[in-house]
């Protein structure tokens, strides 16, 4: 059978990455390329979900976005959640950080003793067809006394990963990053899988 020239493009060598948030893009195209996948960013508005679970977030929003360009895809939903404050913002790390910022979460933990947190990140991919798979990984670590270093983004001057203790995310290259990141043990789970999976699953007719 002749592959189109669209069906080779889709031959797990290629996924597009729905987001509005370069930052996380980068560091998914770095990873991706390391198994040979090239990433395109789009940016389609999509649906996101209010839910206090991050999975159904990036589950519905990866749907909408496969319905909307017809193209396999991925979106990641990301959170911090903090120990000592149960969990928030969590869910709602987005809005908590246009609002109060990561100075506004360092005063809600002044005199706290607790400062563990972790972040979590769901990678949904979605075929054309509608078929939702969805790779979670976290990275345990603390809220540090004050943001330190200004690489990355959001909440990153002000987590320090348990595997490299004294340092932010904000103080780290995005190699370095990645070496730990929740974003990164997704993206890790969703390339593995991806390579393996036979490519016309998620060829769909273009419009
Ligand atoms: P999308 O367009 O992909 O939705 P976004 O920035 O709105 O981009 P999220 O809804 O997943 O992405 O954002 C959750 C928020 O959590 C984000 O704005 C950051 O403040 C924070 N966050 C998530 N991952 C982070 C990371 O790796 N480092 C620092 N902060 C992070």
């Amino acid at each position: 059978m002749e592959l189109s020239t669209y069906e080779i493009l889709l031959r797990n060598k290629l996924i597009f990455f729905a987001t509005g948030n370069i930052h996380k893009f980068n560091e998914a195209r770095r990873i991706l390329a390391e198994y040979n996948i090239a990433t395109a960013m789009i940016k389609v508005k999509t649906l996101e979900l209010q839910d206090d679970n991050i999975e159904n977030i990036a589950r519905l929003s990866a749907i909408d976005a496969a319905s909307k360009i017809n193209l396999p895809v991925i979106v990641e939903d990301a959170g911090l959640f903090i120990d000592a404050l149960n969990g928030f913002p969590g869910p709602y790390s987005s809005y908590v950080y246009r609002t109060i910022g990561k100075e506004g979460i360092i005063k809600l933990l002044e005199g706290v003793s607790s400062r563990k947190a972790y972040f979590k990140s769901v990678v949904a991919f979605c075929s054309p067809d509608g078929n939702v798979i969805c790779f979670e990984g976290i990275i345990e670590g603390k809220i540090a006394m004050e943001p330190r270093g200004s690489s990355g983004f959001g909440f990153d001057p002000i987590f320090e990963p348990a595997e490299q203790p004294g340092e932010t995310f904000g103080e780290m290259s995005i190699e370095n990053k990645n070496r730990f990141s929740h974003r990164a043990k997704a993206v890790r789970k969703f390339a593995e899988w991806y390579r393996t999976q036979a490519p016309s699953t998620f060829i769909g007719v273009p419009n």
